[in-house]
C-alpha cells in the first residue's frame, strides 16, 4: 500500500502503522536531529518508541534535519498539505548556489574581523544557512508572484544579509566600518548594524525580489509590527493581489522571540481583518544563547518558538548545518503561506561562533559549548566534503571580490545611501518647521452641511439604535448650523471633508469604531441583524479609503503597526487611538525608538496621529494622564507636534492641517473626555468654515488685565466659567493649544499685547512634575521680559492624581482659586 493509501484509509480504520505515524507527526520535532552541537538533546517520548521498519521510515521524514510542528493545526486540509510534503521526496538542491552562498556568508565575516578587528559586526558564522535560506524563501516567494520583500532583523547578521539577500554592495558596507564623514551624523544618525537598506534580490531562476530591510532600533523585536504596518500598506498601495505581491519576512534571535511580549502581540494581530497581510514568514535565527544566556534561563518551554503555538500555524525546526533541509523547508513555509494566507514560523537552529559581539568573550559564560565551536569546522566546509563539490575556486573568487571591495570603501568620501525613498514620498518633507507651510483647512459651509446628511443618513429598514438614532439628528442639526458642533461630529466632519478630497483616513485603536466614550459611532449596527453600514464610506472619492477598525487589546504592536503603515502611506491620515491615553505608555518603545526619534536617526519621517484622551476628572490616578510631560521630553528638533485642542473647530482644523500640509511629522493629540460633549468647548459651523489651526487661542478681552493666567486643555474651560463667577478678578485666560513646536511670536506676542500684566501664570491641571509646567515655565520665563511668572498646579506626585473623587474636587477647586489668587 502506497503511503497516500495508507493516509486515507487512516481516515476510516487506524490501524497501528497508522497510528505509529500519527505518533511521528505529531510528536517526531520532539526528537529530530535539529542541534548542530548536539546540546538540544532529543526528548523523551513514549509514543516514538516504536521499531522496525515502518518506524525507521517514520523517523527519517519526523525525526532528521527538519522538525515540524503541525498536528496542532484543527484544518485538516493544512495537516494534509505539510503531510504531504514531508512525506513525498524531497526536492533535487541546487548545491553549487547553496555552496556558493555558504562560502560568502562566511568569509565575508573574516574579512570584516581580520580588517576591522575590534569593532562590533554581530557575526552570523554559526548560523551562515540563514542565507540559503533566505535565498530559498524569496525564490519561491518571485515564483509566487512577489514583487517585493519587506524584511526586519536585529543586529545578527544583518550587514552580511545587507549584502547577501539585500543585494547592497560590499564596498557600501565597509565604507561604514572606515566610518567616512563624521560630520555629517553629528548628535544624530545610527549605527551601522541598524540602518535599513533597499536592493534587489536576484533569484536562482533569474526573477528579481525589490527587497526593503527596514530600520531598525536597539530593542529587540521592537520592529515587528513596524514591517507588518509597512507591508500592509503597500499590499493596500497595489490593490487586487497586494498580498501576493508583497510579503513580510521577520527575522527574530531566540532569546528576544521567547522574552519579548511583542511578538505575542503581532502573532494576536495576524488574522485580525484590519492587520493581516496574508500571512508573514518568521525566522528565528536560533543560536541557543541570548548574548550570555542560555535558552534554560531564558524561557520556560523547549523551543524558543513554542508563543506561536498560539496560532493554528506550523513551525518548521530545521537543523543549520544541513543546508538542503534548510533550503528545503524556506520553500516549504513560503508555499504554505501563499496557499493559506497564514503566519509561518522558521526555527533556524544553529551556533554562535563567538560573543554577544566580536569584542565579547564567550569562555567566561559557556566555556565548554565553546570549547567545542573552537573545534568544529565552518559550515561551507563541512558542506564540500558533503557534496563532493569543489570550494577552492569560489573560495578565491569571494576573498577577491572583498579584496577590491574594501579598497574601494577606502575611496568613497561620503557615507553611500543605502536605502531609496518610494515616489510617493516625494511631495512630503520634514525638518524644520516653516510657516509657508501652512495651507488653508476650512470647508465651506454647504459642504459640511451636505456631508453632515450623508453622515446621518442610513437606509430605509435599517433599524439604528435609538440613542444613536437621536445622536445622528442631533449630528444633522450640526452640519446645518442649527446647533453647536461638539468634538465627535468635528472629527466626523474632518474626516469626511478629508476623504471626499481624496485623502485616506485610516484609525484603530481599542473600541474606536465606536468610541470609547461613545462619541464616534464610526460604524452603526442594525440593532436587528447587527449588520454594519459606515457614514463616512459615503463620502470617499477615490483613491480615498476610509478603514476604522477596533483593535486587539494592545498598544506597542497596534502603535507600531501603524506607525509603519504611516511610513508608507504620508498621504493618508493615520491614527491610533489610546483608550485612554496613559495606556500608549505601553507603547512607550514605539514611541521612543521610531516616532520621537527615526528623523534624528534614519532620516525617515511619519506623519502619524497619537489621539490620546486626557484629563483630571476624578478617574484616579490610571484615567487622566496621557502624560504630557514625557511627550514634551521628546521634542527636539522638530521632530514632533504636539497639541491640546480646547474646542471642536480646533479640532477638525488640527486634523485637516495635520493631512493637508506637506510637512510629515507625528502628532501627538490629547483629546478630551468630558469636554467631548461640553458646551463651552463646541464651536460653531462658522468656525469650521473660516479660520484655521490656532496654535495660541489669545484672550478675548482688551489687554488691560493685570494677571494672565497660561493654560492648555480642559482647564482653561474651568477657568473661564471661574471668570464668570468673578467678574472682580478677571485675569485674562490664554489657550496653549500647541505646545510644541512652541508658537513663540504668538505666545509673545500675545504677551505683549498684555503690557500692564504684572504677571502670568501657568495654570496646570497635573502635579508640578508632570504636565506641560517644566517645559513651559521656563519658556514663559523667557518671553516674560522681566515681568513675573509664576505657576499653579498640583503638589509634585508619585502617580498622577488622586483615586477619590472627592479629593479630586477639593484640589480642583483649589488649584482653581489659587490661579484666580483667592
Ligand atoms: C529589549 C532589549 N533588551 C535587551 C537588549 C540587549 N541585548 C541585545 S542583543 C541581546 C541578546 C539577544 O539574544 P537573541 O535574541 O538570542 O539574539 P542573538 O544576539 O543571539 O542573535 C540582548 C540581551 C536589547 N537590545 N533589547
Amino acid at each position: 500500500m502506497s503511503r497516500e493509501q495508507a493516509i486515507a484509509e487512516s481516515a476510516s480504520s487506524p490501524t497501528q502503522q497508522d497510528r505509529l505515524w500519527e505518533s511521528f507527526r505529531r510528536w517526531g520535532y520532539m526528537q529530530a536531529s535539529l542541534d548542530p552541537l548536539g546540546d538540544l538533546e532529543p526528548a523523551p517520548v513514549p509514543e516514538l518508541d516504536g521499531w522496525g521498519a515502518e518506524a525507521d521510515t517514520a523517523r527519517r521524514v519526523y525525526c532528521g534535519s527538519i522538525g515540524v510542528e503541525f498536528m496542532h493545526i484543527p484544518d485538516r486540509e493544512k495537516r494534509a498539505w505539510i503531510q504531504q510534503r514531508m512525506e513525498s521526496d524531497a526536492p533535487k538542491p541546487d548545491r553549487v548556489r547553496i555552496l556558493d552562498l555558504l562560502i560568502r556568508a562566511d568569509i565575508f565575516e573574516q574579512v570584516l574581523q581580520t580588517r576591522y578587528l575590534g569593532t562590533k559586526r554581530y557575526s552570523l558564522e554559526g548560523e551562515c544557512a540563514l542565507i540559503p535560506l533566505l535565498d530559498s524563501v524569496l525564490g519561491a516567494a518571485a515564483d509566487q508572484g512577489a514583487e517585493k520583500a519587506m524584511l526586519a532583523m536585529s543586529h545578527r547578521g544583518r550587514l552580511n544579509v545587507m549584502v547577501h539577500t539585500v543585494g547592497r554592495a560590499a564596498a557600501d558596507v565597509f565604507a561604514r566600518f572606515e566610518d567616512v564623514d563624521p560630520r555629517s551624523t553629528l548628535g544624530s544618525g545610527d549605527v551601522k548594524y541598524h540602518m535599513g537598506a533597499t536592493g534587489t534580490f536576484h533569484s536562482a531562476n533569474g526573477r528579481e525580489v525589490e527587497i526593503h530591510l527596514v530600520s531598525n532600533p536597539s530593542h529587540l523585536e521592537a520592529v515587528d509590527p513596524v514591517v507588518i504596518g509597512r507591508t500592509r500598506a503597500k499590499q493596500q498601495r497595489r490593490g487586487e493581489n497586494g498580498r501576493r505581491r508583497v510579503v513580510a519576512v521577520v527575522m527574530h534571535g531566540d532569546a528576544a522571540f521567547a522574552g519579548q511580549g511583542i511578538c505575542a502581540e503581532v502573532l494576536n494581530m495576524a488574522g485580525v481583518e484590519g492587520f493581516a497581510v496574508g500571512g508573514s514568514v518568521h525566522i528565528i535565527v536560533n543560536n541557543l544563547i541570548g548574548f550570555t544566556t542560555a535558552p534554560r534561563d531564558g524561557g520556560s518551554s523547549r523551543y524558543s518558538s513554542d508563543l506561536a503555538k498560539r496560532l493554528p500555524i506550523p513551525i518548521f525546526h530545521v537543523n543549520a548545518e544541513d543546508p538542503d533541509a534548510v533550503v528545503r523547508v524556506g520553500k516549504m513555509a513560503l508555499d504554505y503561506r501563499y496557499e493559506f494566507e497564514t503566519p509561518v514560523m522558521i526555527d533556524l537552529i544553529g551556533y554562535r561562533r563567538h560573543g554577544h559581539s566580536e569584542v565579547d568573550d564567550p569562555t567566561i559564560t559557556q566555556p565548554l559549548r565553546y570549547r567545542k565551536i573552537e573545534a568544529h569546522p565552518e559550515l561551507w566546509k563541512i558542506y564540500a566534503e558533503k557534496t563532493g563539490v569543489d570550494p577552492s575556486p569560489m573560495v578565491e573568487r569571494v576573498r577577491d571580490d572583498l579584496d577590491a571591495a574594501q579598497k574601494e570603501a577606502q575611496e568613497i568620501e561620503k557615507s553611500p545611501q543605502m536605502r531609496k525613498l518610494p515616489r510617493y514620498w516625494g511631495a512630503f518633507r520634514g525638518g524644520k518647521y516653516d510657516p509657508s507651510l501652512e495651507v488653508p483647512t476650512a470647508v465651506a459651509a454647504d459642504s459640511l452641511t451636505m456631508a453632515g446628511e450623508t453622515l446621518a443618513s442610513y437606509p430605509e429598514g435599517f433599524h439604528v439604535h435609538p440613542k444613536v438614532k437621536k445622536l445622528l439628528e442631533q449630528r444633522r442639526e450640526m452640519a446645518q448650523g442649527k446647533r453647536a458642533i461638539d468634538f465627535g461630529m468635528a472629527e466626523a466632519l474632518a474626516f469626511g471633508s478629508l476623504l471626499h478630497e481624496g485623502v485616506p483616513v485610516r484609525l484603530t485603536g481599542q473600541d474606536s469604531r465606536r468610541g470609547t466614550f461613545n462619541q464616534r459611532h464610526a460604524a452603526l449596527i442594525d440593532v436587528e441583524t447587527e449588520d454594519e453600514i459606515v457614514p463616512l464610506a459615503g463620502l470617499v472619492e477615490r483613491p480615498a479609503f476610509c478603514e476604522i477598525y477596533n483593535s486587539p487589546l494592545s498598544e506597542a504592536g497596534v502603535m507600531g503597526f501603524e506607525y509603519g503603515f504611516s511610513r508608507d502611506y504620508p498621504e493618508a491620515l493615520v491614527l491610533w487611538e489610546a483608550q485612554f491615553g496613559d495606556f500608549a505608555n505601553g507603547a512607550q518603545i514605539i514611541i521612543d525608538q521610531f516616532i520621537a526619534a527615526s528623523e534624528d536617526k534614519w532620516n525617515l519621517l511619519s506623519g502619524i496621529v497619537l489621539l490620546l484622551p486626557h484629563g483630571y476628572e476624578g478617574q484616579g490616578p490610571e484615567h487622566s494622564s496621557a502624560r504630557i510631560e514625557r511627550f514634551l521630553q521628546l521634542a527636539a528638533r522638530d521632530n514632533i507636534q504636539i497639541c491640546q485642542p480646547s474646542t471642536a473647530a480646533q479640532y477638525f482644523h488640527l486634523l485637516r492641517r495635520q493631512a493637508l500640509r506637506s510637512w510629515r511629522k507625528p502628532l501627538i493629540v490629547f483629546t478630551p473626555k468630558s469636554m467631548l460633549r461640553n458646551p463651552a468647548a463646541s464651536s460653531q459651523l462658522a468656525e469650521l468654515a473660516g479660520g484655521r489651526f490656532q496654535t495660541v487661542i489669545p484672550d478675548g478681552g482688551d489687554g488691560s488685565a493685570d494677571r494672565v493666567l497660561l493654560c492648555t486643555g480642559k482647564i482653561g474651560h474651568e477657568l473661564i466659567a471661574e471668570r464668570k463667577r468673578h467678574p472682580e478678578i478677571a485675569p485674562a485666560i490664554v489657550f496653549v493649544e500647541q505646545l510644541y513646536p512652541l508658537p513663540e511670536a504668538e505666545l509673545a506676542a500675545e504677551m505683549d499685547r498684555h503690557a500692564n500684566a504684572r504677571e502670568f501664570v501657568w495654570v496646570q491641571e497635573e502635579p508640578g512634575n508632570m504636565g506641560a509646567h517644566e517645559f513651559m515655565v521656563p519658556e514663559l520665563k523667557r518671553l516674560a521680559r522681566q515681568r513675573s511668572v509664576l505657576s499653579v498646579n498640583r503638589s509634585s506626585a508619585a502617580s498622577p492624581s488622586t483615586g477619590s473623587h472627592k479629593a479630586h474636587e477639593m484640589e480642583q477647586k483649589t488649584l482653581v482659586s489659587l490661579a484666580f489668587g483667592v
